[in-house]
């Protein structure tokens, strides 16, 4: 049989108006995707070829960025969401491009921010039979018997699409659930076969915002806000810890205030500087000496606010949740203390309690706080203290002291400047180092896995373009990025960032965890942590290989210059990376 007759015969009886992947580009446009970050395989030649004709036909569609690696991909997305708070679209191949954006999954997933994973299946049809059979060797060995295991763990949400008619359907149902709080990846597979059928226009319906929205969380119960305000007022020691509540405008407006009112010191755990640094009541990142202290602790929106093996909060000190998600059903373990939990928009709760507080604040309470806030006023003057003593020793050649180094670079930035802090041993100098006045301009990953400082920073810088993005990693975070990638993409885009590589020779953090575990151990007597990499690399070699300015930073007396000329090239549109060797390990 004649099989280009056969093909041709199976379009015509499919009365085609459009394809399932036109309508599947007219949906992303919907529900408000603005770029898709991909890495195309096979599976997307419906996809690819809808891509031509909507251009042709000079329609909307989201802006493509090739990534050479999905890595790449899936943090730029996270970068993107983090600026927007809107999740993009990521397109991958199959299983195995799935696979590579499994630790990008962890990152967003784990730090709350929303993207609509999309991956190809192999096609179901062998003896093309439809438009979009299996055509090729890897279409026999693309498909798992369980695609979507390979980043189920980081998903709110998965399906595959089972026909091009609910596509519009099922893009709104993903996006509603990725934007819902607290945010995260939701995924979509869809099948050659799918993405080639045809529907006419009138067949898909249509599913507005307006008619199909996210959820956010309200407020709490007034009753539990009473309790809560009534502990308050009778503290002694309140602090509140918090991770993502800030993220939100309103939130971070109402922990500034909620503190300021009632003398409570804010620590932040973690993840982005959730209000400003200048704020009197923010004392920093490590709220270990005062947890036991605490009589009433606020955990507002936060995933880890202590490590237990290291302080113990008082048995008898009363703890509220404020969270969007107090539960944590993600994480089998989490154990942090919880007389009170108040699920909802924390930026909400928090307006309520102070409202609570103003109405039955006494003189008395009044006069406590006031005293408080010159407590923390003494605490956030010994850690500024204690920063620049750090930072006043530059090191030696080849090991230039990081304290040092971040301080010079935070002399260089803009207040709006966002700083992606993957330093993992060197990130406290970094925290230390560049306080930042305005909120949410420094990030770390909510999640572990390495490699995404790059990659969002240039989703940042898509999303922002007139903001300097700086990227802080190790020399390990260096590789786990993906380099090749991120600098061929900050090339071909245009996305100009600063790459700060802090070198100590090796993976410090492995090396730390051996000695915490094991003090006086064999590995410390032998003095082997299995942490060293190779040693004679020139990290500014892969840089310059795509056009960025690239330096090499040995001799501390050549920081200032060094940052200058790197800082001035980002600011002219040429991403820059500056490799310094610091402190060894
Ligand atoms: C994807 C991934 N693989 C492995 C690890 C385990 N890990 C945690 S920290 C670390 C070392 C990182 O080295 P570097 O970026 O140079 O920072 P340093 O520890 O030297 O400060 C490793 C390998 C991880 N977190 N993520
Ligand atoms: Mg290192």
């Amino acid at each position: 049989m004649d099989t280009s007759v056969a093909r041709k015969a199976s379009h015509q009886t499919n009365a085609p108006d459009f394809a399932t992947a036109y309508y599947l580009l007219e949906g992303l446009n919907e529900i408000g995707v603005d770029y898709l970050f991909c890495n195309f395989g096979t599976d997307h030649a419906p996809i690819i070829d809808e891509m031509a004709h909507r251009r042709k036909r000079g329609e909307a569609m989201p802006g493509v960025v090739r990534c050479p690696h999905e890595n790449t991909a899936a943090h730029m997305a996270a970068g993107y969401a983090l600026m927007t708070g809107r999740g993009q679209g990521v397109l991958v191949h199959v299983d195995v491009g799935t696979a590579n954006t499994a630790n990008g999954m962890h990152n967003l997933f784990r730090s709350r921010l929303p993207v609509l994973l999309m991956a190809g299946k192999a096609p179901y049809t062998v003896n093309d039979e439809l438009v979009g059979s299996r055509d090729t060797y890897v279409h026999f060995v693309q498909e798992p018997f369980d695609q979507a295991s390979l980043v189920r763990p980081y998903l709110k949400w998965e399906w595959t699409l089972p026909s091009g008619v609910v596509v519009k359907e099922a893009l709104r149902r993903a996006s509603s659930i990725m934007q819902s709080e607290p945010r995260g990846p939701v995924y979509l597979m869809m099948q050659r076969e799918t993405l080639t059928q045809h529907w006419n226009a009138d067949e898909i319906r249509r599913y507005p915002a307006d008619r199909f929205a996210a959820t956010s969380g309200g407020g709490a119960d007034p009753k539990l806000v009473a309790a809560l305000a009534d502990k308050i007022l009778a503290a002694e020691n309140p602090i509140l810890i918090t991770g993502y509540a800030g993220r939100h405008a309103h939130a971070s407006r109402a922990i500034d205030a909620l503190a300021r009112f009632a003398g409570i010191a804010v620590y932040e755990a973690n993840m982005t500087n959730n209000i400003s640094h200048a704020s009197p009541c923010f004392v920093g990142f490590s709220p270990d000496k005062a947890v036991p202290e605490a009589d009433v602790g606020l955990l507002v929106d936060v995933d880890v606010p202590w490590f237990p093996s290291d302080v113990q909060p008082s048995e008898e000190a009363f703890w509220a949740h404020i969270d969007i998600d107090t539960l944590k059903p993600g994480s089998p373990m989490w154990t942090f203390p919880g007389s009170l939990r108040m699920q909802g928009d924390s930026g909400r709760i928090l307006e309520q309690l102070l409202d609570e507080l103003k109405a039955k604040a006494t003189p008395r309470f009044k006069t406590a706080a006031a005293a408080r806030l010159k407590t923390i006023k003494a605490a956030r003057d010994e850690r500024a203290a204690r920063a620049v003593k750090l930072a006043a020793d530059k090191g030696k050649p080849g090991a230039i002291n990081p304290h040092y180094l971040m301080a010079e670079l935070g002399k260089l930035l803009d207040d709006e400047d966002m700083i992606f802090n993957e330093g993992v041993t060197n990130a406290g100098a970094v925290l230390m180092q560049i306080p930042r006045p305005v909120p949410n301009t420094t990030m770390r990953s909510g999640g572990g896995g390495l490699g995404w400082s790059a990659g969002m920073a240039l989703g940042a810088k898509l999303a922002a373009p007139d903001r300097m993005m700086v990227q802080i990693c190790g020399d390990g975070g260096f590789y786990f990025g993906n380099p090749t990638s991120v600098f061929a993409v900050a090339q071909q885009y245009k996305l100009p960032i600063l790459s700060i590589v802090m070198d100590n020779s090796g993976w410090n953090a492995v090396k730390q965890s051996t000695l915490r575990v094991y003090p006086e151990g064999e590995a410390k007597t032998a003095n082997s942590f299995e942490a060293e990499l190779a040693p004679h690399v020139h990290f500014s070699k892969v840089a310059e290989a795509f056009g960025a300015f690239a330096e090499e930073l040995i001799n501390p007396a050549d920081v200032p210059a060094a940052l200058a000329r790197c800082v001035k090239e980002v600011r002219g549109g040429r991403a820059a990376l500056l490799h310094a060797r610091v402190t060894k390990m």
